[in-house]
């Protein structure tokens, strides 16, 4: 029987984020054996470890075998399918005795897999499950809206460890999210490791906002961080923000200021002294000296080459200079020549870019004037560091005076072709631990990853908040300290608050 795309209300099982392209719902199930037997073709070798730790927790095992059409699970990349999917899309057959997922590439398989996933019950996510699963007879062919769709984490005002950074990945997979832009410096603090500049990290590392939290990631945990990404197919975008937003770095380096400190309007903090206030606005490079260039050439060059993904943000927000748009006409070059594309905020658009460079938009002030690329972070609908409900606790309203609720995340729309994806910042000036940086991030990220996966037609809000209220146990056993949203009905769970990613053997 089929419902066509919106899942069935009543479904007691079924409530896949985001909501699927198109979703056929047929009677019967297919029982989970305890040994099962896949089958692969080698472009999927790849993807064999992820269904192999899914069925794991079940207490399955699975024996392998590279071939077509044999056993009761299959895993195919078919280049073909590149037409109709996407790089990203993927076919999920659930059968009687059968399960086929296939995709044009390993990262289309890795969200069929995923998709799986949110099949199985909740307590998978705390662990071994011992009791007979069976997964509903279905047939799913899927592929997102957005190349794009992201969150930003501002670890800079108010630091978040790697550990923290881990596990917003793996949160972050469950729901197809695939970019993490982190904004790693600010007037407040610098947070990452370069060996050109170690005063950066070592004296700049040391600040933080008022009752936040300092630190930074070495280029170990840099590293790291970005390829447990990559293997979940989510990339990272480093933002250095330049040339204002920077008194963690004119704190380190004082020879980056200029003479009497006329880059620091108004004097709210001089070098060496800390800045842990909340202004923003008054700090800038010393845009009138040539070696200020050096700096920027030298440092997007090393961030360069510790990046492994095709991005580098460069800020530009919040500053008002005559030798503006010159500083960022220049600096789009200098990325350029690292052979990584430009991203800026919205007044970059101001200045004369690369063709590539790329903006985020997060108030709609600026004219975007030609037909550059566009990530939407508008402020009314994406920034979470404003309320999810008004008047809540240590939240910004700046943007939007009631908060923004995740009835607003959802309704985001827009018919402005230029635009390759959404992503949802949260700034820390006020989330000064992890549990208020889960509270704000969930669960209207889950919102966010529907918004940039699901095609305007199969969105429905009311239908999201039911799939998401069938979500709570999953939330809980991840250990995500969500904010219990009121335009959600949340079952009753227990939280456990024990979180342990589904894990893998290197061996295939
Ligand atoms: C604006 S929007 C900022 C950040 C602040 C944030 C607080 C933008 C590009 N810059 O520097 O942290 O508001 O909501």
């Amino acid at each position: 029987m089929s419902y066509g795309s919106l899942i069935p209300q009543n479904s007691a099982e079924i409530a896949i984020i985001p909501q699927p392209g198109k979703l056929n719902i047929k009677k019967g199930s297919f029982t989970v054996p305890e040994e099962l037997k896949l089958c692969f073709n080698e472009e999927a070798r790849a993807s064999i470890k992820w269904l192999e730790a899914l069925f794991s927790r079940v207490g399955s095992v699975i024996s392998i075998e590279k071939n077509e059409n044999c056993g009761n699970l299959s895993l195919q990349v078919k280049k073909e399918l590149l037409a109709d999917l996407g790089e990203e899309g993927y076919s999920l057959g659930i059968y009687a005795e059968r399960i086929e997922i296939s995709a044009a590439t390993n990262q289309g398989l890795f969200y069929g897999i995923q998709t799986l996933r949110q099949l199985f019950p909740a307590d998978i996510e705390k662990g071994l499950i011992r009791s007979k699963i069976k997964l509903p007879q279905l047939e799913i062919v899927d592929s997102p809206r957005f190349s794009w769709r992201g969150n930003m984490l501002d670890i800079s005002r108010s630091f978040l460890d790697a550990n923290y950074i881990r596990k917003h990945i793996d949160r972050m997979a469950i729901y197809k999210l695939n970019r993490l832009h982190l904004h790693l410096s600010d007037d407040q603090g610098w947070r990452i490791e370069l060996k050109s500049f170690p005063e950066l990290a070592l004296i700049g590392g040391k600040g933080s906002v008022k009752n936040g939290r300092s630190g930074y990631l070495t280029q170990k945990e840099f590293r790291d961080l970005q390829l447990y990404a990559k293997e979940r197919n989510i990339i990272l975008i480093p933002e250095i923000d330049l040339p204002g937003h920077t008194y963690a770095a004119l704190r380190s380096m004082p020879e980056l200021n200029c003479e009497d400190f006329t880059n620091l309007e108004p004097q709210l903090a001089t070098p060496p002294e800390k800045y842990d206030g909340y202004k923003v606005g008054w700090s800038r490079l010393c845009l009138e000296n040539e070696k200020t260039y050096d700096f920027v050439g030298k440092l997007i060059k090393e961030l360069s080459e510790i990046t492994l993904g095709p991005w580098i943000h460069i800020g530009g927000d919040e500053i008002d200079h005559p030798l503006y748009e010159e500083f960022i006409r220049k600096t789009s070059r200098i990325v350029a020549a690292n052979g990584k594309i430009g991203i800026g905020w919205e007044e970059a658009a101001k200045a004369e870019l690369t063709n590539d460079f790329m903006i985020q938009r997060w108030n709609g002030e600026t004219k975007i004037k030609d037909s550059r690329k566009i990530i939407d972070s508008y402020c009314k609908y994406f920034y979470l560091d404003h309320g999810n409900v008004k008047d809540q606790e240590n939240t910004y309203r700046w943007c939007k005076e009631d908060g923004i609720s995740l009835e607003d995340v959802y309704s985001y729309e827009n018919k402005d072709d230029r635009v390759i994806g959404i992503e949802a910042p949260v700034w820390t000036e006020l989330v000064l631990s992890d549990d208020i940086a889960d509270d704000r991030l969930w669960p209207r990220s889950i919102a966010v990853a529907e918004v940039g996966w699901t095609k305007p037609e199969n969105k429905d809000f009311e239908n999201f908040t039911i799939r998401l209220a069938k979500h709570t146990q999953r939330l809980d056993n991840l250990g995500v300290r969500y904010f219990r949203s009121p335009e959600v009905n949340w079952m009753r769970s227990k939280p456990t608050g024990v979180f342990s990613d589904l894990e893998y053997s290197n061996e295939n």
